[in-house]
């Protein structure tokens, strides 16, 4: 099957133009970064099938960053057919370079100028047909958000698949031509078939960043407009996820149960307060999720994440980190396991490192799942914000103590230049495309842990068939006596305790299990947790749910990333300690006030 390959700089709508053409859902974002693995698809291009890759971008062949080494090896061991250099428009000068470096490797190229609509409106005029002649290279311009010219490009990629395959490409390592040579060269291009104004009209751009990037507000701003993203994500979830909960309590009344009732009454226990009722009490969480994805996706896309880390660059270099480090953590409330993909733009192994140490802290989506049930369990709606306020709270406090402790053995040496892309707003494709993803994803980890967490968790409080289920003579009830003195002085019961044991697994388990503990599902369970514990017991699970590892996954890519076991092991131990004293101290002190 013939390759295609989408290469160019970070940032230039490579993921876009995958996800038009393969009608994927690669991640796009208006971050530098955003993709750092190879995605490939598949797709019927002038009756032949054809695999499309998308890859990081990259700013240099040569360099030495993870994500461009990813893009180093994949053409190294996979010459492609086609390599589809996807170029900014609006930034053709300094994006030639790199188009003039990969010419020497001697591949089969298309190059499109996407961005045609931002260029049109900066005034940017590019002859693609004297430009093509200049380099010998079919270029074509099109908008690959928009879609504008995208046809035509397609069709010359469709041509330029007849051509034959290129021999294997020249040893990457070697330089070519030096690289004045490449300027003259580009000057040549660029003089007969581009012409920029000389100054940029004023644009939205400008004037937003004008008062976003204020030195005095902009700081403001960002807290109020993520309390508002917040408050915006629970006023239309909520709702629906009441919604959800009812239906599948009805569904279970209406349809399931009876099609169960002539089963013997364990397997109907396994199947009804086992996996129905857990799957069904963590699926009621999917609409907000979506929201909090949808609702992220924006914030990733307008390009205010690059405005973040602007603002708090000074900040976070106290802590030895820098403004690509909070923008991870940010990315991480979303999930954590992207984030800390994402440090893969971090040249500096230290700076990596501890990135990766801080980014597990992140309330991720999933923790949120657990923190919105207790606090609708066991606090008035009044008090519920903010008491998830203050988790957020916590939740940087872990990561800015944990740098500060540990930035002397990581020490960043690495100089951070920020690139601030134009604000451009998502469209609803991408915005469909993305809420799409993030139900899969959640339906993929469902079928992989969720069902089987709460199958172990329904047979550890089901075995042995003597013991009276969820009582203290079953295997779970031995657990958590055994685990007893560890865990009562912060306050935690032996039924949370086989809750947090799931939830090292995932934290979308921990309220599936609990429902098979006591079970019941949805608002029952919330119930029951509220006549056992009180507020301060609560808190304190909350608090040490949020702090210590986050999932299997997040573990597995912490190894993967840093290629380093002794940093995986030591980052859990990290955080389980931590856990532990912040819950101890909280718990404690608590008690100690008579609460
Ligand atoms: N105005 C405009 N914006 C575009 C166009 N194509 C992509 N974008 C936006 O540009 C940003 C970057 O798009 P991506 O597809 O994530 O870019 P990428 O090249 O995959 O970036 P990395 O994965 O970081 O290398 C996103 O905000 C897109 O919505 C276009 O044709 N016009
Ligand atoms: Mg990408």
């Amino acid at each position: 099957m013939k390759r295609i390959a989408l290469l160019g700089m970070p940032n230039t709508g490579k993921s876009t133009l995958f996800n038009r053409m393969t009608g994927g859902a690669a991640r796009v974002g208006n971050w530098p970064g955003i993709t750092v693995e190879l995605l490939a698809g598949k797709i019927l291009l002038g009756g032949d099938m054809v695999e499309i890759v998308d890859l990081p971008g990259i700013y240099d062949l040569h360099g030495f960053s993870d994500d461009e080494q990813v893009v180093r090896h994949f053409l190294h061991d996979n010459v492609p057919d086609i390599a589809l250099i996807v170029l900014n428009a609006t930034q053709i000068e300094r994006q030639l370079s790199m188009l003039l470096q990969l010419k020497q490797l001697n591949l089969n190229m298309v190059v499109l100028l996407n961005m045609a609509d931002e260029a049109r409106k900066y005034g940017i005029t590019i002859d693609t047909a004297r430009m093509s002649e200049a380099l010998g290279i079919p270029i074509f311009l099109l908008s690959a958000k928009y879609g504008t010219g995208y046809g035509e490009a397609m069709q010359a990629v469709t041509r330029a698949l007849r051509y034959t395959t290129p021999g294997l490409a020249e040893n990457l390592r070697d330089q070519l031509k030096q690289d004045g040579q490449i300027e003259v060269e580009m000057a040549r291009v660029l003089q007969h078939s581009v012409q920029v104004p000389a100054r940029l009209p004023d644009n939205l751009t400008n004037q937003l960043d004008h008062l976003m990037l204020h030195p005095w507000l902009g700081l403001p701003i960002f807290f109020g407009i993520m309390y508002l993203l917040f408050q915006a994500i629970f006023f239309f979830g909520q709702p629906l996820q009441t919604g959800v909960n009812g239906l599948f309590g009805w569904l279970r009344e209406a349809a399931i149960a009876p099609l169960l009732a002539s089963l013997p009454a364990v397997l109907q226990g396994l199947l009804l307060d086992g996996i129905y009722n857990g799957v069904a009490t963590v699926a009621a969480f999917v609409p907000l999720i979506v929201l909090f994805f949808l609702f992220m996706a924006i914030v990733e896309d307008t390009g205010y994440l690059s405005r973040a880390a602007f603002l708090m660059d000074a900040l976070m270099a106290r802590m030895g980190l820098d403004g690509r480090s909070f923008v991870m953590l940010l990315m991480g409330f979303g999930c954590n396991v992207p984030a800390l993909m994402g440090t893969r733009v971090m040249r500096s192994r230290p700076l990596r490192l501890l990135s990766m140490l801080v980014i597990p802290f992140s309330l991720c989506s999933a923790r949120l799942q657990v923190f919105v049930f207790f606090t609708a369990a066991l606090f008035s709606p009044k008090s519920a914000a903010l008491v998830l306020f203050s988790l957020y709270l916590f939740s940087f406090a872990s990561a800015i103590l944990t740098a500060l402790l540990f930035k002397r053995y990581f020490p960043n040496t690495e100089p951070f230049i920020l690139e601030l892309p134009p604000y451009r707003f998502p469209t609803l494709r991408q915005m469909v495309l993305r809420g799409w993803h993030e139900i899969y994803h959640f339906v993929h980890r469902a079928t992989k842990f969720i069902v089987a967490g709460v199958v172990l968790v329904w047979l550890l409080t089901h075995l042995p068939p003597s013991a009276a289920p969820a009582s203290a003579g079953t295997w779970a009830g031995v657990i958590g006596a055994w685990l007893h003195p560890l865990f009562a002085p912060i306050g935690i019961t032996p039924e949370l305790t086989i809750a947090l044991i799931f939830g090292f697994v995932a934290k979308e388990i921990v309220i599936g299990s609990l429902a098979v503990i006591y079970g019941l599902g949805g608002q029952a369970l919330g119930g029951a947790l509220a006549q056992q514990l009180d507020w301060v017991q609560a808190y304190s699970f909350m608090l040490f749910t949020l702090i210590y590892t986050p999932c299997l996954s997040t573990i597995a890519t912490l190894r993967s990333e840093s290629k380093n076991t002794g940093f995986m092991l030591f980052a859990i131990a990290w955080s389980l300690v931590l856990a532990w004293l912040v819950s101890l101290a909280f718990y404690q002190s608590a008690r100690t006030l008579g609460y």
